[in-house]
């Protein structure tokens, strides 16, 4: 029994030691989390060049590396295929400037250039009985939007802000923007999205208050380029 004993909890032991030095660089990442800079990952950063515009992240994770990235489009559509960068980049360009508002009360401004989903959707095919599009990111968050409000003219998929190609913490190389809509439906560092006809909850709207439709609504904006200056929104796009 000793003997046995003995063994389990060697055996615990050691097999606990081995999972935490497994586990070592990412607690290591995460202790560093203010500081992305000059290594591999990227994650939630308020600090430095981002403090007027903060990064949000799920987890931190990888930075996605150009030559490796494909964009994939399954579920209900006629055509379930993958999207280099390139092909997506062909599609008719627009630049719209716009704030995106997080739910946590900051926002901030950007000029974003990308495509629109109607040129999208000639190429991806959703079936007619696809009414929305799970949106999947590296970081594994995933969020939920209908085409009704993809089909929207301000709402953008977006490669490019404020003249360059998105950086990895504003969510390289793809993303959406809602202008209309909190921050947490502005999913970024996008790898695929899937066409269903069911309504499916998003990483924020499945654990916190709120709501699955995360329209803006009206009350308090802290801008982050106007000194955090408490101002009153209506509800809908916050002014540039
Ligand atoms: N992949 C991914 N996209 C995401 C999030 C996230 O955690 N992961 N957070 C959302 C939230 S809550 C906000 S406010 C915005 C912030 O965008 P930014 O980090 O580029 O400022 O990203 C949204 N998109
Ligand atoms: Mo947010």
């Amino acid at each position: 029994m000793i003997n046995r004993r003995n063994f389990i909890q060697k055996w615990f032991g050691g097999t606990l030691a081995f999972i935490t030095a497994l586990l070592n660089p990412f607690l290591k990442v995460n202790a560093q989390s203010l500081d992305f800079i000059d290594n591999d990952y990227v994650g939630k950063t308020r600090a430095g060049k981002f403090k007027n515009f903060y990064i949000n992240f799920w987890k931190t994770m990888r930075r996605i590396h150009p030559e490796t990235w494909t964009l994939l489009s399954d579920g209900l559509c006629n055509n379930p295929r993958r999207f280099s960068l390139e092909e997506l980049k062909a599609l008719p360009e627009i630049t719209q400037k716009s704030r995106l508002k997080c739910v946590e009360c900051w926002s901030a401004p950007a000029e974003w250039k990308g495509f629109h989903y109607s040129s999208f959707a000639q190429l991806a095919q959703p079936l007619p009985s696809a009414n929305g599009a799970v949106v999947y990111c590296a970081d594994d968050y995933i969020e939920h939007l209908s085409i009704d409000t993809l089909q929207q003219e301000r709402v953008l998929f977006v490669y490019n802000m404020n003249q360059a190609p998105l950086s990895d913490e504003h969510g390289f190389p793809l993303r959406l923007i809602v202008p209309f809509k909190y921050g947490y439906k502005n999913p970024k560092s996008i790898i695929r999205i899937e066409w269903v006809n069911d309504v499916r909850y998003g990483t924020w709207s499945k654990i916190g208050p709120y709501s699955h439709d995360g329209t803006i609504l009206p009350g308090y904006d802290h801008p982050l380029d106007q000194n955090k200056i408490r101002r009153r929104i209506t509800g809908g796009e916050v002014p540039y």
